[in-house]
């Protein structure tokens, strides 16, 4: 058996992945692919199309899309659940992380972080009016989230769900900014979640860093 994560170091998404695979216990071979690189190798792109990152192949069977990686990676591997039993439960995890996606990607990592934090570390120009801007729409993404949470530790179920793992690595780029962090302080269930989301160990063990730590 063989589990293959092509990924890129710093992207948000391939974190979600490795953290769903590290909460499973499943030994996987990483490949980087920068999806940003302009000689991106072409072999990759019959694997994704889209030209994003991350992919799995698992024993030949290719498959991209974070939330159907992160899925199948519950559903093959043995491990505890990542998805609670409740229909209303399961359409609540969908919904979340249909939100992180639609709404809260773009601006809470592409705007927020990626202007505020990642292009400073890295010597390129930042745009202030795409903080300002992603401020604002992310507002809108965690006040949505919080009046979905539980409450506690966990988004949904009281388990640890996908849900949860979906959205920590996105909360950890985006509460890497000053102005990220002021948002989440702003909302009690998310910061008690953010809190114990952030010391677990498959959490810490797959941070990867800002450029130059
Ligand atoms: N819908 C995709 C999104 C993946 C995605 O946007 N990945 C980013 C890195 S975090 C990427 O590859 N970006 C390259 C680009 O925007 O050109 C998924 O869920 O996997």
């Amino acid at each position: 058996m063989t589990v293959e994560l092509h990924a890129y170091h710093y992207s948000v998404y391939s974190w979600i992945a490795r953290l769903v695979l590290r909460e499973k216990g499943v030994s996987h071979d990483y490949v980087e692919v920068n999806p940003f690189a302009t000689d991106m190798p072409s072999e990759y792109l019959t694997k994704h199309p889209f030209r994003r990152v991350p992919t799995l192949v698992h024993d030949g069977f290719v498959l991209y899309e974070t939330a159907a990686i992160t899925r199948y990676i519950d559903e093959t591997f043995t491990g505890a659940p990542l998805q609670p039993t409740g229909n209303r439960a399961r359409a609540r995890l969908t919904q979340i992380i249909g939100i992180i996606d639609a709404y809260g990607y773009w601006p809470m990592v592409r705007q927020v972080f990626s202007h505020r934090v990642f292009k400073p570390c890295t010597g390129q120009p930042a745009d202030e009016s795409e903080v300002r801007s992603g401020i604002v729409s992310s507002e809108r993404v965690l006040g949505a989230l919080e009046a979905l949470a539980e409450g506690g530790g966990f988004l949904v179920a009281d388990q640890l769900t996908l849900a949860d793992l979906h959205l920590a690595p996105m909360m950890a780029y985006f509460n890497a900014a000053e102005e990220g962090r002021a948002v989440l302080a702003r909302h009690p269930k998310l910061s008690v979640w953010w809190h114990s989301m952030s010391a677990r160990a498959a959490f810490i063990a797959t941070d990867p860093g800002l450029p130059g730590q």
